[in-house]
């Protein structure tokens, strides 16, 4: 049984597994109906010979073609409306690499849908009515700030929208108005304290309890850290603008995973070389159905995201699947002299080795015919020392940390604390000269 203070917004959290997939048949059922309105996923089913009004269900789910960003892109700016344009109540859009962004569509009940979508993950991760939520994340196109911003409402809790940039001010908020959450990225919250702490102000001494985090890859490193620094609970969420924005998985507070909002979103865990699905457990791309979207309804999206999924009981009761950390991005993984290098690795052994800041850009190049790579790390500034041997064994440290997580070998660089770019956002973790200069 649940303990009696675990609440859940929505009471299809705990639907018992036949109830859930009876429920995800049927509405995979009407999201194929639905998806036909879309000129690509009319070719599309027709290719594969299936009649979208008799769609066989979640049993024939390998019978559906699977979408990829790059599909998204080609039918660019709205080819895959599912209804009119004027049933539409809003569109964000995440920003890409090409420079123009990836629009999603929402009608007012999608919007509806969403805002309960995120108010499930906040009361899972303990966000009451009577708490106040300092909302750092960006509020625009990004689905980050309006998407929890709706959600914090719907739970009836109040909302600081002190959206990204200015962190003086943000801490001055925070000081002022003393909110029991924050939300933003990690690393944004990272750098909130450390701002604080330059400021003179202990940032454990803010009054938060809460952090709700999401929108970029972190650790469990990075939890502690997180937790330390600000004297809170940090609870991890996840989602991505193509199949809604946040709200499609979040922990509770046994924190064992992110629990997937299964009712809305059907997802398949696959290998991404041969897109056969992977066993529970066994990291591989995760890919969604969305089951009730109605402006722009996605079939098997293709995310990028590599993760594993649990699926025994979970002592908050929740039934949804959870997710474990995304461990990268399979576009944001790093081949170096052939080994597979994810940046989470690398914070991963970073944050094991006393003295070193969150702070970190992995630089890839090849000079010759090898790839190089160098971490940049800041220390901590109570460990910078004019005594070259403390200085070498830190980074002998960091060196052997690295070379266990990941098995290659990296260049160790250390920089003083404070020079490396601070991200109002989602940080960048990584810059690849072997692929060009990176898109602004
Ligand atoms: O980042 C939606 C979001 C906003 C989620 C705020 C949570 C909080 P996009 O800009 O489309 O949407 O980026 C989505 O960010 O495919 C992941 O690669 C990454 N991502 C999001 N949340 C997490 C997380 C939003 N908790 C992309 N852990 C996704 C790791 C995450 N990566």
């Amino acid at each position: 049984m649940p303990a009696p203070d675990e609440r859940t917004h929505d009471p299809a959290e705990r639907l018992e597994a036949g109830a859930l997939r009876r429920l995800q048949d049927r509405r995979l059922r009407e999201v194929v109906a639905r998806a036909a309105a879309v000129p690509f996923y009319a070719a599309a089913l027709e290719r594969r010979g299936v009649d979208p009004a008799a769609f066989g269900g979640l049993d024939h789910l390998d019978r559906l073609p699977l979408t990829t960003k790059q599909d998204l892109r080609d039918h660019y700016p709205l080819g895959f409306l599912a209804v009119p344009r004027s049933a539409l109540a809003r569109i964000h859009g995440s920003s890409g690499t090409t420079g123009r962004p990836t629009f999603v569509a929402y009608t007012a009940r999608d919007l509806d849908t969403w805002a309960g979508l995120v108010a499930r993950v906040l009361v899972a991760g303990g966000l009451r009515p009577e708490h106040l939520v300092h909302v750092a994340f960006g509020y625009g196109l990004f689905t980050g700030g309006f998407g929890l911003h709706q959600g914090i409402e719907r739970v009836g809790a109040a909302v600081i929208p002190a959206a990204g940039g200015n962190t003086p001010r943000q801490v001055m908020l925070l000081e002022d108005l003393r909110p029991e959450a924050l939300v933003c990225t990690p690393s944004y919250a990272l750098h909130v304290a450390e701002v604080a702490r330059g400021l003179g102000k202990d940032p454990a001494a803010l009054g938060l309890r809460l952090g709700h985090f999401g929108g970029e890859p972190w650790t469990e490193e990075m939890r502690g850290e997180l937790e330390r620094q600000l004297g809170i609970q940090a609870f991890n969420n996840y989602g991505l603008s193509e199949v809604i924005g946040p709200g499609v998985a979040g922990e509770c507070r046994a924190r064992g995973g992110m629990h997937v909002a299964e009712d809305h979103f059907l997802l398949e865990v696959l290998d991404p070389a041969t897109l056969r699905p992977v066993p529970d457990g066994r990291p591989g791309e995760l890919v969604f159905t969305t089951l009730t979207r109605e402006a722009m309804p996605v079939l098997r999206y293709r995310t990028r995201d590599i993760a594993a999924v649990e699926r025994g009981p979970c002592p908050c009761g929740r039934t949804g699947a959870r997710l474990g950390r995304i461990v990268g991005r399979s576009d944001d993984m790093l081949v170096i002299r052939g080994v597979n290098v994810y940046p989470s690795q690398v914070e991963e052994a970073l944050l094991r080795v006393e003295g070193t800041a969150p702070h970190y850009l992995i630089e890839v190049a090849r000079p010759g015919t090898l790839d190089e790579a160098v971490v940049k790390v800041e220390i901590r500034a109570e460990e910078l020392s004019d005594e070259m041997r403390r200085m070498v064994s830190l980074r002998d440290r960091i060196d052997h940390e690295i070379h266990a997580v990941t098995g290659i070998r990296m260049a160790v660089e250390l920089v003083a604390p404070g020079t490396l770019e601070r991200s109002q956002g989602k940080a960048r973790r990584v810059l690849d000269h072997r692929r060009g200069p990176p898109a602004a």
